[in-house]
């Protein structure tokens, strides 16, 4: 990353791990492409202040992406990749140097660049497998790395996707994976698992894994779910547009806490933030 900014530049050793509450994880994609908010913050300007907006809302993270693997999506260049997330990162840090980023990517290089710039977790929606070099990335940085299920990659992953079992298959994927990081030096505290929601997954699929997503929860590794718009909302609001599947996602969320997952990657914080303080009122009362 060419321009590094000023503001912390060492990635601190499992510094953001949930511990007591849930926690949002907000969606900040600089990119032309994503399916749901492509195009709207490719202005470095415009996506710090995106951010510094999700923060106020009650984020405890952001995950800046930019490469988009909506189905059906074409790979970038790493230096496009670090491109467009290079000066974001530095706009969200130079106003809030706090604030705790991840970064979306499955390159090492990419990921690379952003821990000396200031991120402090990975998003790797390969699981590791995407670059032989990521684990020991993330292994150097001894920082959180969220893993995630896919089946197939973007470009073809929503064509036909087939399990006998799609709950025990990504169950036993996720602890494939975590062993897998562990093996590599990983410290298993800093592991997050997630089912890849609409990752290789129809309708069915998906509501399986929602449905029985405590099987993931037991697995003993804090559990990630990124329903937010999601085709799959769609099909069952019968909400087209991707920006208007708030409410949709909103139960996700709120479902996906009581089955025991504990961070949520979505677009609308506010609205997830306000679901979540009241779901965790409700089921633990002795908290608040
Ligand atoms: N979903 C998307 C991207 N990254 N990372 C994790 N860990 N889990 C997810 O479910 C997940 C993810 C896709 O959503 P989005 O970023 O909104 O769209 P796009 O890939 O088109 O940029």
């Amino acid at each position: 990353m060419s321009r590094t900014p000023a503001v912390r530049n060492t990635p601190r050793a499992g510094t953001y791990l949930p511990g007591s509450g849930p926690i949002i994880v907000g969606i900040l994609n600089v990119t032309p492409d994503s399916f749901s908010d492509g195009g709207d913050f490719l202005d470095p300007e415009a996506a710090a202040e995106h951010a510094v907006a999700m923060l106020d809302e009650g984020a405890g993270i952001l995950d800046l992406g930019g490469e988009s693997t909506r189905p059906g999506s074409d790979p970038i260049s790493p230096e496009e990749e670090i491109r467009r997330v290079a000066p974001v990162l530095e706009g969200i840090l130079a106003r809030r140097p706090d604030a705790v980023i991840s970064i979306d990517t499955y390159r090492a290089g990419t990921a690379t660049a952003a821990l000396q710039a200031g991120v402090r977790l990975v998003n790797d929606v390969t699981a590791l497998r995407g670059d032989p070099g990521m684990a020991s990335v993330v292994e150097e940085a001894a920082c959180p790395v969220i893993l995630m299920h896919m089946q197939g990659e973007p470009k073809t992953m929503q064509k036909e996707p087939h399990y006998d079992d799609v709950v025990h298959e990504v169950r036993d994927f996720l602890a494939q994976r975590a062993e897998y990081a562990a093996a590599a030096g990983i410290r298993p505290e800093n592991i997050i698992v997630d089912p890849g929601i609409g990752f290789g997954k129809n309708l069915e699929h998906n509501l399986a894994l929602l449905r029985n997503l405590d099987a993931i929860v037991n697995l003993g590794f804090p559990v990630l779910v990124g329903a937010s718009r999601k085709r799959f909302i769609g099909s069952i609001t019968g909400v087209q547009e991707a920006k208007e599947r708030i409410f949709g996602t909103v139960a996700t969320t709120v479902l996906a806490y009581e089955k025991g997952a504990t961070l949520f990657r979505v677009h609308d914080v506010r609205a997830n933030r306000e679901a979540l303080t009241v779901a965790e009122s409700v089921l633990h009362a002795s908290r608040r």
